[in-house]
């Protein structure tokens, strides 16, 4: 059994010494302890004292080792990426509190053969994860063809659910924080999102920061030697590279946060809008992907990147974020003026507290199982307007049948998430199962395809087959309706959110999931 933890010393001893990026991820854990704490008491009484295992966990910091080069600890004091360390910081910190049994290491010579997570921050999509078909379909890519199981791989934010979320924690504030923020704010203060200089270099950038400059006084926290970065001009207050906690203070003082384009993805607009900043970003048309962007080429994944930061874009919004085309300056003055006069409270989603993601890490801990598979339960039962049906079922439209699972079908105990919160869409042929579930209110939950992946369920769904082939492809099942051919999924490694193609519309497993931590549907902890 495990047992939740009261106390993080023992944890900043398990860390070690000796390089920057430790010394980071251990100042961060000490400042979040409190935070952490009141969070794992909040779950420990969420749970009631159910059967929790003790798992023993290496927790191997990859990007670290000598072996790997470690290039990020010399560049943790000169404006280098720090999103990383936040998230490893957070994680053992989650585990550790959990009450598992860790051990860290920053050496391969100490690796392990052991069942592996890996964190893996923009993600990898099962098509450049299988060896064989990555070869031969050209997915193969620096990274990937591990044939690990998808869900193996720990992403930074909820963006590929082939993978799992992992995710990282923001600072909360209390009541009094929050009145404090309120009457601290500097309506025309703006941050710009960037610690680099060379995130200011490229061309074009004056002209927004002229424009912005006319309206709020704009600050910078920018690392430099000996004299200001001369890629940051004369009219911003640069700070320099601020430590954490001074970087928060700065953000509570701000009205705007404001991106231009890069890093992608980072931990920094979530704490921005945390401490009651707006966050403006520049929208990507045509989007950015490793097909087209220097920074994703190599990376196992097609995912599209719709701006700066499409979590914020997507699953935040307005008013909190403003996602515009930068090349459009009367747009972009538009947004600058309407957030001028838009008043917004500090938010910070669930699944970003501490409570959220130890919640989430424990449920991965407890349900997540890669070595045995559970019996399929017996195939989904059509609905149609016709049939006596539940009122959340919703009706069959003429471009999207649907189905949902019968409630009489046996519930095997040990399936998780639980294949109640299962429902069936056939995508358009120009969407991906993770866009399909998306626009029902749903997300694709790919541990559900091997219940779609039968004959039986194409007959449900009224598709007609002229044939049905068992094939390699990341995108079956599906059908190619033009000529009545169905296709089945030969290779369960390949089953996969995403991916789409003109020829093909895709049987999509959907779930349900709970407002603010989509990784876990509506019944699932
Ligand atoms: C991303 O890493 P970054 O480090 O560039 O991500 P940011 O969003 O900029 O912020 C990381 C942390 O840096 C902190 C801030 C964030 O938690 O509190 N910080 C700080 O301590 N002092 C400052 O003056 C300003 C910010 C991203 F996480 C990865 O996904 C990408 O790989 C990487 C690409 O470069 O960018």
């Amino acid at each position: 059994q495990a047992a939740f933890r009261s106390d993080l010393a023992r944890l900043l001893e398990l860390v070690g010494t000796g390089k920057e990026s430790l010394s980071f991820m251990k100042k961060r854990i000490r400042h979040l302890a409190q935070q952490w704490l009141r969070a794992a008491r909040r779950l420990e009484q969420k749970l009631k004292g159910r059967q929790r295992d003790q798992k023993h966990i290496l927790v191997h910091i990859g990007f670290l080792t000598e072996e790997s080069g470690d290039v990020f600890s010399p560049r943790v004091l000169k404006g280098g990426p720090l999103g990383e360390m936040v998230q490893w910081a957070d994680i053992l910190a989650a585990l550790f509190l959990l009450g598992h049994s860790l051990r860290v290491t920053v050496s391969l010579k100490e690796l392990q053969r052991c069942r592996v997570r890996v964190i893996d921050t923009f993600g990898t999509e099962p098509a450049y994860n299988h060896e064989e078909y990555a070869t031969l379909r050209g997915f193969r890519t620096n990274w990937g063809y591990w044939n690990l199981h998808p869900s193996q791989f720990m992403t930074m934010f909820p963006h590929t659910p082939d993978n799992s979320f992992m995710g990282f924690v923001s600072e909360e504030l209390n009541k009094t924080e929050r009145q404090l923020i309120k009457s601290n704010k500097v309506g025309s203060m703006a941050v710009v999102y960037g610690k680099e200089a060379s995130i200011w270099k490229p061309q074009g950038k004056e002209r927004f920061l002229a424009i912005l400059n006319k309206y709020m006084e704009i600050h910078g926290t920018v690392y430099y030697e000996t004299q200001r970065p001369p890629e940051v001009p004369a009219f911003v207050k640069n700070h320099g590279l601020l430590p954490q906690h001074e970087f928060q203070q700065l953000l509570r003082k701000a009205k705007l946060f404001i991106g231009f384009g890069f890093p992608y993805e980072g931990p920094a607009p979530l704490e921005a809008i945390a401490n009651g900043c707006v966050f403006l970003q520049a929208r990507f048309n045509p989007p950015h992907s490793s097909l087209n962007h220097e920074f994703f080429r190599g990376k196992p994944t097609s995912r599209e990147v719709s701006s700066q930061h499409p979590y914020a874009e997507d699953f935040i919004g307005k008013p909190h974020v403003w996602t515009v085309d930068y090349n459009n300056s009367e747009e972009f003055e538009a947004a600058i003026k309407a957030i001028m006069r838009t008043q917004v409270e500090p938010y910070l989603p669930y699944e970003y507290t501490c409570e959220g993601m130890l919640e989430r890490i424990h449920a991965y801990i407890q349900h997540q199982d890669f070595c045995t598979t559970t019996s399929p339960p017996p195939p989904p039962r059509a609905k149609s307007p016709a049939m006596q049906s539940p009122p959340s079922v919703l009706a069959l439209s003429p471009n999207a049948t649907h189905l949902v699972w019968s409630p009489s079908a046996s519930r095997d105990p040990r399936a998780w998430p639980p294949v109640d919160s299962l429902q069936v869409w056939v995508s358009e042929t120009r969407h991906a199962c993770t866009e399909t579930c998306r626009r029902h209110g749903l997300v694709c939950e790919p541990t559900f395809f091997r219940f779609l992946n039968k004959k039986e369920v194409f007959l449900q769904l009224s598709i007609t087959c002229d044939s049905t082939e068992y094939e390699m492809n990341h995108l079956y099942p599906a059908v190619a309706e033009n000529v009545h051919e169905c296709y089945l999924q030969k290779e369960p490694l390949l089953f996969s959110c995403a991916g789409h193609n003109s020829k093909y519309r895709r049987l999509c497993p959907c779930r349900d999931y709970r407002e603010g931590q989509v990784a876990l549907c509506r019944d699932c902890v």
